[in-house]
């Protein structure tokens, strides 16, 4: 075999964030970053001689030259076989289905995400480990120190890799499987929900829209949809995938996604919506003229599992990430099962589900999923969704409402501020942080601050500990703000904020959240003072 040894000089930015190493594709294209980082990855975990790693990614730009080069490195570095997506796509759930399905070493998934694509746009990478999750901080950290002092990297000089059709190529010793990661991921699908019921509802008349958004779920979509689920063609929409999504920013929210909001809002609108995101992990839920949250997705999710074939059996626990409004907490609360709350990310439900300790997870940002892989899944939720409705035969309206009528209506937003400067946004944490203690006790209105903190969280299965994951302003009431910032953004920074107030009575419960939170967003300005260290007072993207 050929390899050979390459000298590098060492980059000092490739600390993984939220999920992975994210920048702006022109960053990725400078000579040896990529190869710094994926030797990072090689030289951080040991790779057993002839190993099986997954490599797939979300088709965006630059998807196929990284997956050449990253097939050079993985020979060189002692992997005996890839198996690659064909034409270098997997959705990030699919890519977590066959590391656990083919029991292999773990995968390398090149994705951005919700973050948009082309040559001007954002790449990214990250290892998920043997369980089909991403990375835990552990190994995260530890590719970063790597990356700071790399010096070399080994790759093979070998002409590239035919990845368009089916099949299995040599390259220097090591296998290269083409393979259909749809079909894998469909039948684990087929496993869980009940198909033949959701066919009737489709036969039945009720109408339904995917968004794919130009992002990689568009065969998935046409597979478990179209071909084993009946429903017509036009239920489709924006199923191609491109490498700049068509332009768009693949993220599946009221902003991003408003070609699908429209036809929902509109004229003679489907029973159903719903969409997902680049990589595929992501969901939105919409019924006619109605957006379900997220949080409250997760909690009816899990308060109507034992419905569903896959879960008739009953779920062992629940996890939210902090941020994630307390409707779950509620629904736990009933079951009379755990529910845990963790940071933000999804590298942290990793081990509560390899410990059997929790079934569902979900976050605020449009994340749900089961311990069925270890990533999130967008059109897991869907199916999850289409379950339900075809066992209930109401309104998505209908049972979201009923559901607030049992259990009370956890009023819930999150307010992004994108693109700020750096020092300001910064600023802005900082100033709340040193301000706790003079908040506590204060009122503004009916509101007063009974707490404040910054939220820190050790795993209840390894012990470790990660501080520093927002800032949590508690009132009397049971409300909250959070503020963040991200950590998956390519250029400035992005506050977040978090607005959480729970309703119990039902005569308020048809109330829009920013009219019902409108005295918590004007709290949460004044105190961050936001304004006059941003210059900025509206946000560029409500969910
Ligand atoms: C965001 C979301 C977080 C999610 C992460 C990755 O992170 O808030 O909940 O896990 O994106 O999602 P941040 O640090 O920007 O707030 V995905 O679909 O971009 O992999
Ligand atoms: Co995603």
């Amino acid at each position: 075999m050929n390899v050979q040894v390459i000298p590098s000089q060492a980059f000092a930015d490739q600390k993984p964030g939220t999920s992975g190493l994210r920048k702006k594709v022109t960053v990725f294209q400078q000579p040896h970053y990529l190869e710094n980082f994926v030797q990072s990855i090689f030289d951080s975990i040991d790779v057993p001689k002839g190993a099986t790693l997954i490599l797939g990614g979300d088709g965006r730009y630059y998807n196929r030259e990284a997956i050449q080069i990253i097939l050079k490195m993985a020979a060189a570095n002692g992997f005996g076989r890839v198996l690659v997506g064909q034409a270098g796509i997997l959705s990030t759930p699919a890519a977590s289905c066959i590391i656990r399905k083919y029991k292999t070493f773990g995968g390398i998934i090149l994705s951005a995400s919700h973050n948009p694509g082309g040559v001007d746009g954002d790449f990214g990478i990250k290892y998920n480990t043997p369980n089909g999750g991403p990375a835990p901080e552990k190994i995260t950290e530890a590719i970063f120190e790597k990356s700071k002092s790399i010096q070399r990297y080994k790759m093979i000089a070998a002409p590239d890799v035919p990845l368009d059709v089916i099949g299995e190529t040599d390259l220097a010793g090591m296998k290269v499987q083409v393979i259909d990661a749809v079909a894998d991921y469909a039948e684990l699908m087929e496993s869980l929900f009940d198909f033949n019921a959701i066919k009737d509802l489709l036969a039945s008349g009720f109408r339904m829209k995917f968004d794919a958004m130009h992002a990689v779920t568009g065969p998935y979509a046409q597979e478990i949809f179209i071909q084993r689920l009946g429903a017509p063609a036009d239920s489709l929409m924006n199923c191609v995938p491109l490498p700049d999504f068509g332009g768009g920013h693949p993220d599946p929210n009221l902003t991003y996604a408003h070609e699908l909001v429209e036809i929902i809002y509109g004229e003679n609108a489907p029973d159903f919506g719903a969409a997902s995101d680049g990589d595929g992990d992501r969901n939105m839920i919409l019924g006619k003229g109605f957006f379900v949250t997220p949080s409250d997705s997760l909690a009816l999710i899990a308060a109507n599992a034992r419905m569903v074939k896959g879960y008739a059996k009953g779920i062992a626990g629940v996890a939210r990430s902090m941020p994630t409004s307390g409707a779950v907490d509620m629904v736990a609360k009933s079951l009379d099962i755990p529910c845990f709350e963790t940071p933000t990310g999804w590298k942290f439900f990793g081990n509560l589900m390899d410990a059997g300790q929790v079934t569902l997870c979900g976050e605020e940002s449009f994340g749900t999923g089961s311990s069925h892989v270890r990533e999130k899944d967008g059109l897991w939720a869907v199916l999850f969704w289409l379950n339900i409705l075809a066992i209930k035969r109401q309104s998505v309206e209908q049972i979201v409402k009923r559901h607030w009528l049992q259990f009370g209506r956890n009023v819930y937003s999150r307010h992004d501020y994108e693109d700020l400067p750096l020092d300001a946004a910064n600023g802005v944490i900082e100033h709340l942080r040193s301000n706790f203690s003079a908040l506590v006790g204060k009122s503004f209105g009916q509101y007063t601050i009974q707490e404040c903190d910054d939220f820190s969280y050790t795993d209840p299965i390894d012990g470790s500990i990660s501080t520093k994951q927002g800032l949590r302003v508690l009132f009397t009431d049971g409300s909250r703000i959070v503020f963040r910032l991200s950590g998956t953004g390519t250029s400035g920074a992005t506050l977040r904020i978090y607005l959480e107030a729970f309703e119990p009575d039902t005569s308020k419960h048809d109330l829009d959240a920013q009219i019902a939170l409108s005295e918590m967003i004007k709290i949460a300005l004044q105190i961050s003072e936001l304004k006059q260290r941003t210059g900025r007072d509206t946000p560029t993207v409500i969910t």
